[in-house]
């Protein structure tokens, strides 16, 4: 396939300001007419190029006169040469939404028809210049069955429709915005709506609804209450106004994403819409609240200030996660949503930015760009911008994104212009920054610190590196904002508070005065940039910092630190030290001043992909057996504080709060350690709160402990929750994630049988995510040497991407991790990879992810 190169971008030869789409709706054919009006845009006389993906021209029209003979097709294009410089252009095609398995343009799920535009999927539904710096005015006429399709929904608001003969309606939608192709968005479907209002603070009143199957109306509030808190949000943090009468979301089963921004008609995957205490946990609660709130900003951060070209995808996915981040942030405890992202970075950005896939956060090149919706572009992204939020204050990074958002309004931007705007409004030269857009790879800081207790100094030496990555073999040294504060061994107090620290060099020196005993390092408190740290702290001074550090985040860090070098330790050597960790758990359970949120996370032990990043060569079963070995002695030696722990957490009458959610998780994460412990009654104690749950987060938690045991009351449990669920997709896909997840040594053999159960389905992204995706983050049941797990997952990829190859494509990364491992390990994770590039008929998509993994 060709490679699309970022330095090659050309300003489309042809403009759209004015589209009309008429759309005759069915199932099985729908009939799509589009009426362009074209205007050349500079002088040439290069011919109208319009994307098609799968199309056939019924008929084409140039100001309204038949054409048989003025146009060609270059591959799937439709090329007209036109005389004038503005032409009215009409096409007619025809094209099968049922038979759309890949589910991007217009396809059916559960009985409706829905689309799906961005990145290129609006090449499949009409003929168009599908790039997002072609901006039109849309008018959509849609007309359908009535009885199985009364809800008609597009962009903008509804501003006619009627009823017509043989049972059929239509409906006209218009919007006056300019958007891009890839933010329409049409939905013809049976359903019921959850209807509010919002009045802007200009005093304009939004009407809003939520859309979804008649059963899961009770389960819109939570979605509902998350809208209309990010709509008060984004005037107050950012001053940005909704802009229209009507904003309308749609709940979809089978979608390939979380969710698409498309202008006032949203279209989400049910999973992050649906919600009640019965069917999901805090976790999904947070995420339908964050994923809401991401998709509402996109209104300002992707719609009004689109991307010029798909290169600069991160200038709106980066920044909207940034501001998703912070509302989320705003709305509960800012220290454990700070823990939770830097956790989801480390767990998905960390390993693509040291593998193959590795990719600047504005890429250079794609073959297929819907392989570059990437934890890199979006939360590496989002890191980006919080270190230009650090580097110019809140108060300039809002001057800079007002200027930003009212230069560009109605543009198609690039990330320079944002980094401009900043620069601008600041008055701080951002030159060097812009390394942040261009260069891949985690950076490494080395801090040394030295005491000179005589003068009363301390020098702290920084070095940093950013490894190389494929096409990018060396670096320059980037600007890296580190929150550092040195603490007194003995007063516990800082010297002089917190202070930010541009390490600009590759090599740098600050010293502080005034240091009167031995200070202890604190540096990238709140995790101010994405970099790695080796700091060289002993075990005391990692404990001190667990205990004494008034930044939640360098706390939390401080242990992990301490639990890794306590774990690599233990499996480079067989046996470890447990006692440091023990004793720095144990100081922080009994801390009565901490949020038990924070708590929470701060004794959880680093997951085993984590672990083995820190390794030069992964070792899964000995990793496992180690940090197993240290649950289990946190488990005995501390088995009275879980267990008070568990008492002080467990009555709890279920709310949705801040507090009763901390109250939650430090309940399951207390029953995972009095199991690691062989506690004899720790059996009951899981499958009681199992039973006895008024709340899936509850409920989902002692089944996480109960699958990974041995115990009797497994099977029932799984049994019963199934039995329980059974219809439920979304709450069924958790039956399947928490099994593929287990850590038991028959997870192999599990998942391969689950793949053979009725519910299973490759059609349904969710389903497939489930269990495959889930599987493979498994370390240890995937990385089974007998290479059953690589070839489970190959043998996926192979099958889903004759249906959907995005999603196959997705499946595709942790294969491609074979670098780090054991040579037998790497010679099977290898073979899939070639198995799955030597298979004909492969999607572009698994080619280009397959390929690059290879290497
Ligand atoms: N901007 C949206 C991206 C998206 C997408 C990308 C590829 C394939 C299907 C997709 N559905 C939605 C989602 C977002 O970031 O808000
Ligand atoms: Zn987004």
């Amino acid at each position: 396939p060709p490679v699309i190169h970022r330095e090659d971008y050309r300003p489309p030869d042809w403009l759209v300001p004015d589209v009309a789409l008429d759309f005759a709706l069915d199932p099985a054919a729908t009939r799509v007419t589009a009426r362009l009006s074209v205007t050349r845009s500079g002088a040439h006389n290069r011919p109208l190029r319009l994307d098609g993906d799968g199309l056939t021209p019924l008929a084409v029209r140039i100001d309204g006169e038949p054409q048989a003979d003025a146009w060609r097709m270059d591959g799937a294009a439709l090329m007209i040469d036109l005389p004038g410089d503005a032409h009215v252009i009409e096409t007619e095609v025809e094209i099968a939404p049922e038979k759309n398995s890949q589910l991007m343009g217009l396809y059916a799920s559960g009985g409706m028809l829905c689309t799906q535009c961005e990145p290129e999927g609006f090449r499949r539904i009409t003929f168009f210049p599908d790039r997002p710096d072609v901006l039109s005015r849309y008018v959509v006429r849609m007309e359908a069955d009535k009885a199985r399709f009364p809800v008609l929904l597009s962009n903008g608001d509804r501003t006619d429709g009627g009823d017509l003969d043989d049972g059929r309606h239509w409906a006209e939608w218009r919007d006056p915005f300019f958007k891009p192709t890839y933010l329409f968005a049409l939905v013809a479907a049976d359903l019921v709506a959850n209807r509010d209002s919002f009045a802007t603070r200009s005093g304009k009143e939004v009407e809003l609804a939520i859309w979804v199957k008649p059963e899961d109306l009770a389960k819109t509030e939570h979605a509902m209450a998350a809208l209309k808190a990010s709509m008060a949000w984004d005037e107050k943090a950012y001053g940005r106004e909704y802009d229209l009468g009507e904003f309308n979301i749609v709940a979809v089963a089978d979608f390939n994403f979380g969710a698409m921004e498309n202008k006032s008609l949203n279209i989400f995957n049910s999973r992050y819409i649906l919600a009640d205490p019965d069917t999901a946990t805090d976790v999904d609660y947070d995420n339908v609240a964050g994923v809401v709130a991401h998709e509402y900003f996109h209104n300002w951060s992707g719609n009004r200030v689109t991307c010029r070209d798909w290169f600069q995808l991160s200038l709106k996915e980066g920044f909207t996660v940034f501001r998703d981040q912070s509302f989320s942030a705003d709305q509960g405890s800012a220290a454990v949503k700070r823990i939770e992202d830097v956790r989801a970075l480390r767990a998905s950005q960390f390993p693509e930015d040291a593998g193959p896939l590795a990719h600047p956060i504005r890429p250079e090149s794609y073959m297929e760009i819907s392989n570059f919706y990437t934890a890199t572009v979006y939360n590496k992204g989002a890191e980006v911008i919080r270190m230009l939020h650090t580097i110019l204050g809140a108060d300039a990074f809002r001057k800079g994104s007002d200027l930003y958002f009212d230069r560009h309004d109605g543009q198609a931007a690039t990330c320079e212009d944002f980094v401009t705007a900043m620069e601008d409004a600041s008055g701080v030269d951002l030159a060097r920054f812009r390394l942040w857009y261009s260069q891949a790879g985690t950076p490494r800081v080395t801090a040394r610190l030295e005491h000179e207790p005589a003068g009363g100094q301390a020098r702290l030496t920084l070095e940093q590196g950013v490894p190389p990555t494929p096409g990018q073999p060396s670096k320059q040294p980037m600007p890296i904002p580190l929150r550092v504060a040195l603490y007194g061994e003995v007063t516990g107090q800082t010297f002089g508070g917190e202070r930010l620290v541009m390490l600009e060099d590759a090599h740098q020196e600050i010293l502080f005065e005034g240091i009167g005993e031995r200070p202890v390092l604190s540096i990238n408190r709140g995790f101010s940039a994405p970099v790695t740290v080796v700091a060289d702290r002993s075990a005391a001074d990692l404990a001190f910092l667990s205990a004494q550090d008034d930044d939640p985040f360098a706390r939390y860090e401080a242990m992990q630190q301490l639990m890794v070098d306590t774990l690599v330790r233990a499996v480079a050597l067989g046996e470890g030290d447990h006692r440091p960790v023990i004793e720095a758990v144990q100081e922080t359970l009994r801390n009565a001043a901490l949020d038990p949120a924070f708590i929470a996370e701060a004794v959880l032990l680093p997951s085993e992909s984590f672990i083995g990043d820190q390794m030069p060569v992964v070792d899964p079963v000995a990793i496992h057996l180690a940090r197993e070995a240290l649950r289990r002695d946190l488990g005995q030696e501390l088995e009275d504080e879980w267990r008070a722990s568990y008492a002080k957490t467990h009555a709890n009458r279920y709310e949705y709060t801040p507090p009763a959610k901390g109250l939650r998780r430090l309940k399951t994460v207390s029953l995972g350690y009095m199991a690691a412990s062989g506690a004899p009654d720790a059996s009951v104690i899981a499958f009681r709160q199992f039973r006895d749950a008024d709340n899936m987060t509850d409920r989902q938690g002692a089944l996480g402990t109960l699958v990974n045991s041995q115990w009797a009351e497994r099977d029932e449990a799984l049994k019963l929750f199934y039995d329980r669920y059974r219809g439920n997709d979304l709450v069924i896909d958790k039956w399947f994630t928490t099994q593929a997840l287990s850590t038991r040594d028959d997870s192999v053999a599990a998942v391969e049988a689950l793949a053979g159960h009725g519910d299973f389905t490759l059609a349904n992204p969710n389903r497939v995510r489930a269990l495959v995706g889930a599987f493979a983050v498994n370390q240890k049941g995937f990385n089974d040497l007998s290479g059953r797990g690589y070839r489970f997952l190959a043998d996926m990829v192979l099958a889903v991407d004759k249906l959907n190859p995005q999603t196959a494509a997705k499946l595709i990364p942790p294969l491609g991790r074979w670098r780090r491992f054991d040579e037998a390990r790497a010679t099977l994770m290898r073979a899939e990879l070639a198995r799955v590039l030597a298979t004909p008929g492969l999607s572009k998509d698994v080619f280009e992810q397959a390929s690059k993994s290879l290497g």
